[in-house]
């Protein structure tokens, strides 16, 4: 593409593609560094990339009906595209502020149809998933991306893993090779930036041990295997054994108020499922014979209580919730949870109590809440946090698969047969969104059983169709 060799030469003379000694927002000392936002005070630049991207996807042949820029830099890139084109936008808000109250997409909302992500470079496809995430949630269909400039450290892996195919304009050896060909870098430069990238993959060297085979990566197994992979934690062991046996992902989220009622909803539904989630704190009536009465009801039809107490203090702090109090979770909850907002205390101090008892950790990475601050890099300082401390953290709640690594579980609330929220936030996803398309294990589902006329006919259709997707997921991979 000629027009490309002249946009490479033109974005190293406006300094949106610099080299030296850059500090990275993760910490990390980079050779090269974007900045594409200076291109908006350039006109016929963004003219050009706009068309540029326009044409890779008409080459690429994609379909689509309406245009996303990742925010904010892509943003204008997108209008100029769409305005060009005659083509349908859709704006999508960053600000964390005001969440609550604002729509997450402007503009014309048609669900069922396609959009495309525009973006301007990707590193490990993180920001585009996120604005993916948003536009699915909206019901909209995210089949492909189109980025200027892949850093190649990951992102396409990333992304063709949750179904988004990556079409790049450019890559940073096309980038290297132009520039060095008319004589802006020299050969050393050119080797230093390999080399960074190279040993940068933020896809293999986070998510997945680089040993293992490309084809090994994408295959996926059933949980009765991942139960006896290496290095799994007995609690997740236990959990996909007794997961496979009963042919049950559900997870019932007990959101209850009232014991006996608590008792018998675990009674009847038992059979129908892999845990328990409890909010012991919201009973009116809670007495310690409660946790007594539900072991014992655990035991009988098999599976596992989990408190959902979300604990995020100091370390000393969390220690003493989680053994004392009222409540005494650690003495009856084999699960717990926690937000990784405090730091690795948080888990350090869960631990200390809960290691010698056996139980084991969900953090909390992602929320289904509109506005949920958990997204991106916290996210994935979140599986870093768990990774560090697999002798107890055993999984996720996330909206989807964040982790490669077999032995974590992935649970996700927010669930109901039809997609739609509460008045407060919640925001809901179909039992085979979570399990077939976003690669999760375990559907949470409360209100969505707890508000029918005959909840033990809607667990089973929660069962039926989380274990459906499930099978669909092993059948295709
Ligand atoms: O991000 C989250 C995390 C959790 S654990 N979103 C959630 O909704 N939850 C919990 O899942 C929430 O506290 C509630 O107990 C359950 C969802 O309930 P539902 O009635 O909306 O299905």
């Amino acid at each position: 593409m000629e027009n490309l060799n002249e946009l490479i030469l033109k974005l190293h003379e406006i300094q949106a593609v610099k080299f030296g000694k850059f500090q990275l927002k993760s910490g990390l000392s980079s050779p090269i560094y974007f900045d594409l936002r200076v291109v908006v005070s350039y006109p016929s630049i963004m003219n050009q990339v706009s068309s540029l991207l326009y044409r890779g996807a008409k080459e690429a042949e994609v379909k689509f009906n309406c245009v996303c820029g990742v925010p904010y830099t892509a943003l204008p890139l997108a209008t100029v595209l769409c305005s060009t084109h005659d083509i349908p936008m859709l704006i999508r808000r960053k600000e964390a502020k005001d969440y609550g109250t604002k729509r997450l997409v402007e503009g014309v909302l048609n669900p069922g149809e396609t959009c495309l992500i525009i973006e301007d470079v990707v590193t490990s496809g993180g920001s585009v998933l996120e604005t993916a995430e948003v536009l699915q949630r909206e019901g909209l269909k995210v089949t492909d991306a189109i980025v200027l400039m892949d850093r190649e450290q990951g992102g396409k892996a990333r992304l063709a893993q949750e179904g988004i195919r990556l079409h790049s304009l450019c890559s940073i050896s096309n980038l290297l090779e132009v520039l060095h060909k008319h004589g802006r870098i020299d050969a050393e430069m050119v080797q230093s930036v390999n080399t960074f990238i190279r040993e940068n993959n933020t896809f293999t060297s986070s998510n997945e041990n680089s040993a293992v085979p490309a084809k090994k990566k994408c295959e996926d197994l059933s949980y009765g295997a991942r139960a006896e992979l290496p290095g799994v934690h007995p609690m997740a062991a236990r959990l996909l054994k007794l997961m496979e046996k009963k042919k049950s992902n559900l997870c019932l989220s007990a959101d209850m108020t009232d014991s006996k009622e608590l008792l018998q909803v675990a009674d009847a539904l038992g059979p129908l499922i892999c845990v328990l989630k409890t909010h012991v704190d919201i009973l009116q009536d809670f007495q310690p014979d409660l946790v007594k009465a539900l072991t014992a009801l655990a035991d009988k039809h098999d599976f596992l209580l989990f408190e959902d107490r979300k604990f995020a203090d100091i370390g000393n702090t969390v220690k003493h919730q989680y053994e004392g109090g009222l409540y005494q979770i650690s003495s009856w909850s084999h699960i717990t949870n926690a937000h990784a907002v405090p730091g690795p205390g948080v888990v350090k101090g869960l631990s200390e109590v809960g290691r010698p008892l056996n139980r084991g950790c969900l953090l909390i990475a992602q929320m289904s809440s509109q506005g949920s601050l958990a997204r991106g890099e916290y996210t994935e300082t979140v599986v870093k946090m768990a990774e560090e401390h697999s002798d107890f953290v055993f999984g996720f709640i996330s909206g989807s698969k964040i982790s490669t690594k077999r032995q974590f579980l992935h649970m996700t609330p927010g669930v109901q047969m039809h997609s739609g929220g509460d008045a407060l936030g919640q925001q809901y996803v179909s039992p085979e969104d979570v399990i077939y398309k976003k690669g999760s294990d375990i559907i949470i589902v409360g209100r969505g059983i707890l508000t029918s006329p005959d909840r033990v006919k809607a667990a089973e259709d929660y069962k039926t169709a989380g274990w459906e997707a499930y099978l669909k997921r092993l059948s295709v991979l």
